[in-house]
């Protein structure tokens, strides 16, 4: 298969220059590899995408999937693992999506374990809906809702994920694709629950932020132990998503462990029922609604 082979017919409708093409090409990419290495089939992965300028994804990679509603992402990842576990689930949210509208749904997520993917497009603004402030938007940050400037600090969503107990964060670049494909890979091969912070930077509506990363981005990869927490944890402190130092941002693999998955530990599960095929007995059914 080739990245291209994901591709659909649909008119792209971002801005010109958006970092989610780098975040498309990528994905497109990790898919076709993982396909060809044997990882995943097509016919058995499922893509779920949130509301937002992020959720146009859904449009732009052909899969099968559901395209639900804003904030609701994870809640039908894990309905489609409950309902056939041997599908691969990638999610796709925004930073609003996710962590506004949706958080309560990313904390048990991460509580759980389900072998499920979340990606989340953070571009620190609600963008489809021109910019107003999200959970992860920095203190200061002044926009048409927040003309007095925003009043709190954004969250830290690789530590919340962390002290969360997710089994695999990390995070990647959309303008450096090569990177972010691996990134990517290995979330989605991960068994048990991966979150994928990708920093997309709003090229209208937050675009401080392009120069700042793209000055202050580095890859974790030679100095850091994925499989130690404590690193972890100060790893993912050294940005706090804020603008006023000029501080380092670390992207990569923070944290990967394992642990039993929230659907192993299902007995209804252990059976494969799923794979059982089922007739439909019509009679049974034009009966009951007689
Ligand atoms: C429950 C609900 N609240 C609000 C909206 C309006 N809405 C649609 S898209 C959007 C912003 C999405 O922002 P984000 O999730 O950060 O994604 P981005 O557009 O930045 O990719 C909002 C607030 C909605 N559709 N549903
Ligand atoms: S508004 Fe921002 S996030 Fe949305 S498509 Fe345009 S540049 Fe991308």
């Amino acid at each position: 298969m080739t990245p291209q082979d994901f591709t659909t017919k649909e008119i792209n409708t971002w801005c010109p220059g958006c970092p989610n093409f780098g975040i498309l090409n990528s994905i497109k990419e990790a898919l076709a590899e993982l396909v060809n290495e044997g990882k995943i089939s097509v016919k058995d992965t499922s893509l779920v995408a949130g509301i937002g300028c992020h959720g146009k994804i859904f449009d732009y990679v052909n899969l099968n999937g559901f395209n639900g509603l804003h904030g609701r992402v994870l809640p039908v990842c894990l309905g489609i693992k409950l309902g056939n576990p041997d599908l691969t689930v990638v999610g796709f949210g925004g930073d609003g999506d996710t962590f506004d509208e949706g958080v309560s749904h990313f904390v048990h997520a991460c509580r759980y374990n389900a072998d499920m993917t979340m990606m989340v497009h953070t571009n620190q603004v609600f963008a489809l809906t021109t910019g107003q402030a999200t959970a992860l938007t920095e203190k200061g940050f002044v926009d048409g809702s927040t003309p007095l400037g925003q009043g709190e600090k954004p969250i830290n969503s690789l530590l919340m994920a962390l002290d969360l107990g997710a089994t695999f964060v990390a995070r990647g670049y959309a303008l450096q694709g090569p990177h972010l494909k691996e990134l990517m890979k290995k979330a989605i091969t991960h068994k048990g629950f991966a979150f994928l912070d990708i920093l997309q930077p709003c090229i209208v509506y937050h675009k401080h932020s392009v120069p700042y990363l793209t000055k202050n981005v580095y890859k974790l990869e030679e100095t850091h132990d994925a499989g130690n927490f404590s690193q972890a944890l100060e790893r993912v402190r050294e940005w706090d998503y804020s603008y006023e130092k000029d501080t380092k941002v670390p992207i990569g693999v923070f944290y990967q462990t394992e642990r039993a998955t929230f659907e192993s530990q299902w007995p209804q599960l252990k059976q494969p029922w799923h794979t059982i095929d089922r007739k439909t007995n019509w009679d049974n059914i034009i009966r009951e609604f007689k």
